[in-house]
């Protein structure tokens, strides 16, 4: 979202491997223990649809604009379908051991695959007809639909079932803004892998 407003700001990688999203020093940032994390003129706010709503209310561009109360009520609800039903099935896709221990970590797996497909099928069908989430307008939706896309396709999920949904992805990844948050990744990839702290999705369960 930073990177589609064009904004200056700095990112700084967590290490979940050493648990530095529990630790004491990230808890007084997020008492939570999770990211992302939003410090922005010395105040942290959390959640990812507070943060996409703020910086919406302060720079537009992120959800189309409206006066209605139903209308903008639907986004938000769009959003959460994201951050609290997709969002959750993502870490348990990507890291089902950390839900279960690893003896249970394929059970975990396999549960959110299933539910996973309900709702990819469900986006899929919305994308059928369109090129982003509300017709011609790209939004937030479309961000975080991407980065739920792209998370479990690294870790195994059959993207590929979802023709739309794919096609969708490859629209993303040609924005300027996409390509530069993959850069990032990739930046904070390299800082972990030479810490010997990457967290890689195992596929063995496949
Ligand atoms: N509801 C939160 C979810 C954030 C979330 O689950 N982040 C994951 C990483 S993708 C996390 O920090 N997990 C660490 C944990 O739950 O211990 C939001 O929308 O910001």
């Amino acid at each position: 979202m930073l990177e589609e407003l064009e904004l200056e700001f700095e990112t700084r990688v967590v290490r979940f491997m050493k648990g530095e999203h529990k630790s004491p020093e990230f808890k007084l940032k997020n008492p939570k223990g999770k990211v992302p994390a939003l410090i922005y003129k010395g105040q942290t706010l959390t959640e990812n649809v507070a943060i996409i709503t703020y910086l919406n209310q302060l720079h537009g561009q992120l959800l189309p604009a409206t006066n209605n109360a139903l209308d903008f009520a639907k986004q938000i609800a769009d959003l959460c379908f994201c951050s609290a039903t997709l969002h959750p099935l993502v870490t348990r896709i990507r890291m089902p051991g950390f839900f279960a221990g690893d003896d249970n970590a394929k059970t975990v797996q396999d549960i959110a695959f299933n539910a996973m497909d309900e709702f990819f099928h469900l986006i899929d069908n919305q994308l059928a007809d369109r090129q982003w989430w509300y017709q011609d307008q790209w939004s937030a939706m479309d961000a975080y639909l991407f980065w739920c896309f792209w998370r479990v396709q690294g870790a195994g999920y059959p993207v590929e079932k979802f023709a739309h949904y794919c096609a969708h992805a490859q629209r993303m990844e040609q924005r300027p803004a996409v390509k530069r948050a993959i850069a990032r990744d990739d930046e904070a990839i390299k800082i972990l892998e030479n810490e010997g702290l990457l967290f890689t999705p195992k596929k063995i369960f496949r």
